[in-house]
């Protein structure tokens, strides 16, 4: 198992979470240059920064595509937390299409057949969870060298893959907090609140052992802040998606001060109409950032995650699909190139 990989030299397109929108990522491929091979005349090469499943109608059609290219080198890709969760046979209601194909879902989308669920499991198995070249880093959520120094110091011979890494991480830090007494407090406190913690009228309270679990399960597996980013401890518990939570996620792009630039996906951004069509969706992390301008001190941090995930919802609600869009972000050009063919150039990372 690798955990880090060469991202390719050359010129390349780095594209944002695709959550099962075969017919987005066909569009962008065209506006892109890329022909239905996956291949670019210009020799060019796709790199996905995860996410490429869950939510949208067709993540089997695009897996079909993706693993094709990845196979054969035309192409590169990260884990996102989408996958891990397919490769931990983790149950949500966006992913039934491939862990629980009897089940009636509130995403329409083509299903997996057992044919092919294998060979896809085989193929998440071989991602990365980042990619690295002297100008440039790939990651899903989060670069976090403490994480990341933790996952390299690894060896990689010592776990099969990389849900076997997690989930032996997340065994080590439930022992921990049953050890010292905090899963009790916490059970406790779950069922004490629990009407509570679903109800968003509540005023809410701080419930520590249940923020200590959460705060500890996440940041003290180095699998998960790469693949779904840094949380901390809020005071002022907050509603978002459907509980009150008692951590918060870090804008860790504030905070990061290698030179290198990185581009991540995962956080989904708002641009144009979606800033007024996506209210349900969250707080806007980027909120006050142009959607065209590098992020952090350094100014060489870049989200490519336009929200073509919310597209899945807002089809159901007859809203306007281009609120979400599919994205692309060109090296070394630094070029947007969006779904509907809209292209915007931002300036060279560290400007
Ligand atoms: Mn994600």
């Amino acid at each position: 198992m690798k955990l880090v990989e060469r991202l390719v030299e050359g010129p390349i397109d780095v594209i944002g979470d695709v959550h099962g929108e075969l017919e987005g990522l066909e569009k962008l491929l065209v506006e892109l240059g890329y022909n239905k091979e996956g291949n670019h005349p210009a020799g060019r090469h796709l790199v996905f920064v995860g996410d490429l499943v869950d939510r949208g109608p067709d993540s089997v059609g695009v897996l079909s595509r993706v693993m094709k290219w990845v196979n054969s080198g035309m192409a590169q890709a990260v884990l996102g937390n989408h996958e891990l969760n397919l490769l931990r046979d983790d149950e949500k209601p966006d992913n039934l299409w491939f862990t629980a194909t009897d089940k009636p879902s509130k995403y329409p989308a083509n299903t997996v057949s057992e044919a092919d669920r294998e060979a896809v499991l085989q193929f998440l198995r071989t991602l990365p969870l980042v990619l690295t070249r002297g100008d440039l880093r790939i990651v899903h959520a989060c670069w976090n060298n403490t994480a990341l120094n933790a996952l390299e110091a690894l060896d990689e011979e010592s776990y099969a893959d990389v849900a076997e890494l997690y989930n032996a991480y997340e065994a080590q830090i439930i022992t921990n907090l049953t050890d010292t007494g905090v899963m009790t407090k916490c059970a406790a406190e779950e069922q004490e609140y629990a009407e509570r913690i679903t109800d968003p009228d509540w005023t809410p309270e701080f419930l520590a052992a249940k923020a200590e679990v959460d705060f500890r399960g996440q940041m003290g597996n180095p699998v998960a802040v790469t693949t779904s980013g840094e949380e901390r401890v809020t005071l002022e518990p907050f509603w978002a998606g459907g509980k009150w939570r008692m951590v918060d996620r870090v804008k860790w792009w504030e905070n990061y001060t290698d030179e290198t630039p990185v581009i991540f996906g995962h956080y989904w951004r708002r641009f144009g109409k979606a800033a007024d069509d996506l209210p349900g969706f969250g707080p806007d992390l980027f909120a006050g950032i142009d959607a065209h301008h590098w992020m952090g001190p350094c100014n060489n941090v870049y989200c490519i995650d336009f929200s073509a995930g919310a597209r899945a919802v807002l089809r159901d609600k007859d809203g306007d699909l281009n609120a979400g869009r599919l994205s692309a972000l060109r090296v070394p050009e630094y070029e947007v190139m969006h779904d509907d063919g809209e292209r915007i150039k931002l300036l060279s990372p560290g400007d």
